[in-house]
């Protein structure tokens, strides 16, 4: 029983929900596009088997065998690749859930609802079934994220979209959700975005939220806070939400709204003076206060703005010129948009400029099923239309780095890994591209897909040093031209920041002030891009790698002088107890393990450098009893290194490549990690999945499945080409 007397909904027999038939699901991979499917038909069944892939994704039996017990690390690392590599799709990429925020499907389905999308049953099931399997045991909430405690963000959008999806206000489980809402004080105490969603579903009056100007994409670019600076994801989710808001869009009212707005709130719907609450947030939510100044800014917009200055005029050239950069965002990706949050709200906007039956609302609604992910707990949505290239990229340099690239057995294998890079990569810059404030991106890869096309500085890095890596071994086709790779080194050299360092899609456009102005609350360091070891890194060691073994003379001194920079950029970034604060894995142990790379690759080690030995004593102060290390997310979010109670096969394998890329002296420790993730290994090759990998904005945390694959491929291997693949026991 929970305090409140209602019994835990996954023990209540009663509260069983419907579920569709997990053999009936499919995943569909066309150069890299994944979607699901639902087959209805005995005959579709037929035709199209399930794949060992998909089970291993539904979580049903894969019936692979189990394989001879390792003795070295290369066995348990050949065992690991065995099980892997039954799971790359046909177009030779890797796929997994990428879920991890519960701040994604609210977006997705009030855009299905207020714009009339049908939602078949199969889906609307599955995604219940995964909001349920979520909801926190303890006091019924959600969370920013699945392992996060319950926020109004998490609560409240979730409660409402599973009221859409059909669920009952009777059900236990939502009267439990309801009451913790009312605990934390109703959904008037929601951040930002989930008033703006609230809006536009018509559960909550406009005043109370904080303004979102189109005008300001009719800044000047020498403004110093013009949006074309800010960092690419709130470029792109303030833009088509700026335009909705401005059209004043709303649901046209419901009995469930209606009734919705009864529910949500402490008390009665038309006793709340909204206006009042632009500010009101729950202490769960608020991550990121918002500052003075933005509150100020605000103030003015609202008050002396809206009223007395915002003339038609200056509103419809707004409204038009923000138009004309979604349908660019639009044209650019094929509808498949940048992300999760504006995808949704591209569609919005679509649906209110061309009407409910025009192609692009058509288009989107199609495209909206490539976030979509089912597993054993239902459907999700992803935090990106997937991870193809990244993935591959990865995996490809794992198996090099264990030395097992020239075995016949993973040959096929690779070489569709190869291909599919080759597919992949960018081969044109958009049209237009200043215009729309694009990046370079001819020679590029993104993160998920070539359609998704935007530049990632450390995805191309990987990638290209991927398809380096595999068309120099005898053996392998040479499908990507030295005129792409040159493409894609062009393309890198244009990213490097003053400081030295690499960011993720550009380089930095604006000055770290503009986080005063950061308006989403639940976030941080989300307005402009940074500097990060982890992209750095990547880029470092892609030139590098280009350099030293493909083409010498290329934009040589170039190359040196910006692996010099970067490589400074590194040092400066080390904090003084020898580590580095990683922004897109957990965390500490995620970014020393790219930093250390980065130094090993300029002969920076620890016996000759006191920096690298300084580092590694940091990981070595960390290591926990038997022999791995365990980082909890709080890592993240506090910037403080954080002991998770239990020690991580993956971010034991990042210490151990950290500590090997160091060239660190001893044995003993290393082999001792390399043990725990040898005893972890189950008898068919694979891991179990542990705690969450990866994060966003410092406070949301979003897992990265492969992993677990991935890097003990990479350490196995690295610590048995080191010291000569002893046998462990
Ligand atoms: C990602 C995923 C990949 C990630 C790496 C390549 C690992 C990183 O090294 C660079 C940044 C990048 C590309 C990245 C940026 C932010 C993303 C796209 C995500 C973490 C996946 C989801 C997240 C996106 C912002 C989620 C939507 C949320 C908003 C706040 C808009």
């Amino acid at each position: 029983k929970q305090p409140n007397g209602v019994p835990l909904s996954r023990k209540n027999p009663e509260a069983a929900d419907p579920q569709t038939d997990p053999s009936r699901w499919r995943l569909l991979d066309e150069q890299g596009r994944q979607t699901w499917h639902y087959l209805q038909s005995d005959e579709e069944i037929k035709e199209w088997p399930q794949s060992i892939a998909d089970r291993y994704f539904l979580g049903l039996p894969t019936g692979l065998p189990p394989l001879p017990e390792p003795d070295t690390p290369l066995n348990a690392a050949q065992n690991a690749i065995a099980y892997f590599s039954q799971l790359q799709l046909p177009p030779g990429n890797w796929a997994c859930e990428y879920g991890g925020p519960l701040f994604l499907l609210p977006g997705l389905v009030i855009t299905w609802y207020v714009t009339e999308t049908p939602i078949p049953t199969h889906i609307s099931i599955e995604i219940r079934r995964y909001l349920f399997a979520r909801q926190n045991p303890v006091d019924g909430g959600w969370g920013l994220h699945v392992e996060g405690e319950s926020s109004v963000f998490g609560t409240a959008m979730n409660y409402v979209i599973l009221r859409l999806l059909g669920a009952s206000e009777e059900d236990p489980r939502m009267i439990n959700a309801r009451g913790m809402l009312h605990k934390l004080g109703g959904a008037i105490n929601g951040p930002h975005w989930a008033k703006f969603w609230l809006s536009v579903l018509g559960c909550m009056e406009p005043e109370a939220v904080n303004p979102v100007p189109p005008e300001l994409w009719l800044l000047p670019d020498w403004v110093p806070f013009a949006p074309w600076r800010w960092w690419i994801h709130i470029r792109q989710v303030y833009l088509p939400m700026s335009y909705i808001v401005s059209k004043g869009f709303r649901c046209t009212s419901t009995p469930l709204t209606r009734q919705l707005r009864e529910e949500i709130y402490t008390q009665p719907y038309s006793s709340i003076n909204f206006a009042s609450h632009r500010n009101s947030i729950s202490p769960t939510d608020n991550y990121h206060p918002k500052t003075m100044l933005l509150n100020i800014f605000n103030q003015l917009l609202v008050n002396i703005w809206g009223p007395y200055m915002r003339t038609d005029f200056i509103r419809r050239r707004a409204e038009q010129w923000t138009w004309d950069l979604i349908r660019r965002e639009d044209a650019n990706t094929d509808f498949a948009n940048l992300g999760p949050v504006s995808g949704p709200m591209n569609l919005l906007a679509c649906y209110i400029h061309d009407g409910p039956d025009s192609y692009a609302v058509a288009r989107h609604r199609e495209r909206m099923h490539d976030f979509l992910w089912v597993k054993d707990e239902g459907m999700l949505m992803n935090g990106t239309n997937g991870v193809q290239t990244w993935d591959t990229a990865f995996l490809i340099q794992a198996v090099v780095e264990a030395g097992l690239a020239e075995e016949v057995k993973w040959k096929p294998m690779l070489i569709k890994a190869l291909e599919f890079l080759d597919d992949q990569q960018i081969r044109e810059d958009c049209p237009e591209q200043g215009i729309c404030y694009r990046h370079r991106r001819k020679g590029a890869w993104a993160f998920s897909t070539r359609e998704q096309g935007y530049t990632v500085s450390d995805c191309t890095s990987e990638a290209l040093k991927s398809v380096i890596l595999l068309q120099c071994l005898p053996g392998f086709p040479k499908l990507v031209s030295d005129e792409r790779i040159k493409d894609a080194i062009d393309t890198l050299l244009t990213m490097q920041n003053p400081s030295g360092g690499f960011a993720s899609y550009e380089a930095i456009r604006g000055s770290q002030y503009l986080e005063y102005l950061n308006a989403a609350e639940v976030f941080g360091r989300i307005m402009i891009e940074y500097d990060y070891p982890e992209c750095t890194t990547a880029v470092v060691t892609a030139l590098a790698m280009f350099s030293r073994t493909y083409d010498a003379s290329y934009r040589q001194a170039e190359i040196e002088a910006t692996i010099s920079k970067a490589v400074a950029w590194i040092l400066k970034d080390q904090r003084k107890d020898g580590s580095w604060y990683g922004s897109w894995g957990i965390c500490f142990t995620y970014a020393g393990m790219f930093a250390l790379e980065s130094l090993a690759s300029v002969g920076r080690y620890c016996s000759n450098d006191d920096r690298v030995a300084l580092a590694c004593q940091f990981f070595l102060d960390r290591q926990m009893a038997d022999g791995g290390w365990g980082e909890s997310y709080k890592s993240c979010t506090d910037g403080v290194y954080t002991q998770h109670e239990k020690s991580q096969v993956v971010q034991t394998c990042w210490v151990i490549i950290a500590l090997l890329e160091a060239q660190y002296p001893e044995r003993e420790p290393i082999e001792k990690a390399v043990r725990m993730v040898m005893r972890r290994q189950q008898q068919d090759g694979s891991w179990k999945q542990e705690a969450i990998e990866g994060v966003f904005n410092k406070s949301c945390m979003i897992t990265y499945p492969n992993y677990k694959f991935i890097f003990p491929v990479k350490a196995l291997g690295m610590f048995a080409k080191r010291f000569g693949n002893p046998k462990v026991q």
